[in-house]
């Protein structure tokens, strides 16, 4: 269904038919511009940048291209299309006509998974501001705004339901979007990741392949749900979350490509070297991947999860893809559990898979997870270096569930708390790390430039060229 332009909110729902609904989005239009102009990108308010825009929710051809300054980006509300026949695909009401409006019994839980996807989005801006002033290029200062531009409008998204189908709390719900945070002492946002600082161009790609990829899981886990209105909202959220996820995975094996090519030039492996060389060390590489991929599992929620049994069993959340699994009932059902025991062991412990659920989304996430791996593994491997990257063990540096609190080494191993405090720094990014990283974070904004520590992409936007003006400043 194309979108509607002419209107002051986009939007493919009819909105002009719902003024009330209309008319309190309204409302929250200029509160949202607000939070957009003192917590979005910092400065580059007046650059023209080529920006992509949902013009279709159709998988061909969904998106136009052009010059748009961020302001003027029209951000609005796209599902996609509805199938009248939908049925309910797991849980307890699996084969019932999926819900167009929200029973009564489930309105608290779905209201707190909305507000949660809702919260992130933002955030992930927040989080983002800064970056702009020391962007590499003007192809990844362009893909961060095209980035930041899209978790906005994921926001709005979720802030249609809210509005929608909630009623007053969803409206006071929306308001906290803009209220909360990223590291904000007080208000905080609600889940952990999304109060790390992410100011420097590493830590990005590292968030855009690992954290994004949970973004990727939730919104296929909720694109599956009941509601009918959240699983059309998140099909289409989809469509543009794979960008940000190609984002990372092109932008961390351009850092790789590069440190390779001064580890050849130099003819050496030694990470002193490839810094004074001003790239970035594998060892620093992996270092930041065991903070964000650790980090980004946390955001699974426990291993063990009554909330988890009851969004499946009640339909609001199911597993991503839940087609290719047989079973859409998981009733008797077991799952084995390895967790830590009291005399510092692991053990295993049968769990109703309902309450594994968490758990059975982390392992298909780490799984996608590890595809990258691979890929820059190959890379480290033509390049004839011995080296190699490693996903640290789930158990490794988890703040949430069963191994939150358990000091594991990458490899999954308990170490007494003396042990982990004494090898921390070579297992995580240490403030020497950091400020290294941060000394190579200088703007670079020549059409067609980098800066030296990450190498060209392989091609440019929508078959321009690298070299191509992508923002106009
Ligand atoms: N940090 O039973 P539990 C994205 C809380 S990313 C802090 O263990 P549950 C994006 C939990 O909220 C995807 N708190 O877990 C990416 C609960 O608190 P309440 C975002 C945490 O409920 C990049 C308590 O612990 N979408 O889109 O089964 C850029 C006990 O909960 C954390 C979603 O997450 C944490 N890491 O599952 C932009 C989908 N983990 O309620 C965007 C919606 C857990 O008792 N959310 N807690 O106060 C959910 O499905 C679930 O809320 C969770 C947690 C999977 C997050």
């Amino acid at each position: 269904m194309a979108i509607n332009y002419s209107e002051k909110i986009p939007n493919n729902v009819n909105l002009t038919d719902d003024r009330t609904l209309q008319r309190a989005l309204e409302h929250w239009q200029p509160k949202f511009l607000e939070w957009w102009r003192t917590m979005g990108p910092s400065d580059f308010a007046a650059a023209d940048i080529y920006l992509r825009t949902a013009v279709g929710v159709d998988a061909a051809g969904w998106a136009s291209y052009g010059q748009v300054r961020m302001p003027d980006y029209r951000w609005g509300i796209f599902l996609a299309d509805a199938d009248p026949a939908r049925t309910i695909g797991f849980g307890d009401h699996m084969g019932e006509p999926a819900w167009q409006q929200v029973p009564g019994e489930y309105r608290s839980p779905l209201r707190r998974l909305i507000v949660t996807q809702g919260d992130t989005e933002p955030a992930s801006v927040e989080q983002q501001r800064l970056l702009g002033h020391s962007c590499p290029s003007l192809y990844d200062l362009r893909n961060l705004f095209q980035i930041n531009v899209e978790e906005g409008r994921h926001l709005w998204a979720m802030v249609y339901l809210l509005h929608a189908y909630f009623g007053r709390d969803g409206r006071e719900e929306a308001e906290e979007l803009l209220e909360r945070h990223s590291g904000d002492a007080d208000k905080p946002r609600i889940l952990g990741t999304f109060n790390e600082p992410v100011t420097d161009w590493l830590s990005f790609f590292m968030f855009t392949y690992f954290t994004d990829r949970d973004g990727k899981y939730q919104l296929k886990s909720l694109a599956e749900s009941a509601f009918d209105p959240l699983a059309r909202t998140t099909r289409f959220m989809l469509t543009e979350e794979a960008h940000h996820m190609f984002v990372g995975e092109t932008g961390l094996s351009r850092v790789i490509k590069r440190a390779l090519e001064v580890m050849t030039e130099l003819r050496t492996d030694d990470p002193a070297a490839v810094r004074n060389a001003g790239a970035i060390d594998l060892p620093t590489f992996q270092r930041y991947l065991n903070f964000w991929f650790s980090s980004s599992l946390d955001l699974f929620g426990s291993e063990v999860s009554s909330n988890a049994a009851s969004s499946f069993a009640t339909g609001l959340k199911g597993r991503p893809d839940e087609s290719q699994y047989d079973d859409h009932r998981c009733v008797d059902v077991a799952f084995e559990l390895a967790q830590p025991d009291a005399a510092r062991g692991i053990s295993t412990e049968s769990i109703p898979l309902r309450n594994a659920m968490n758990e059975v989304l982390r392992a298909s996430y780490v799984r996608d997870c590890e595809l990258g791996l691979k890929r820059w593994n190959r890379q480290l491997e033509r390049a004839g270096t011995a080296q190699r990257l490693k996903l640290p063990s789930p158990r490794f540096h988890r703040a949430i569930g069963v191994w939150a609190g358990v000091h594991c080494d990458p490899d999954g191993a308990i170490v007494a708390e003396s042990e982990f405090r004494r090898r921390e720094g070579e297992w995580l990014p240490t403030d020497g790390d950091r400020a290294f990283v941060q000394s190579l974070m200088r703007q670079v904004v020549a059409p067609g430039r980098m800066a030296g520590w990450i190498a060209p992409p392989e091609r440019g936007i929508n078959s321009l060229p690298i070299e191509y003006e992508y923002v106009r400043l």
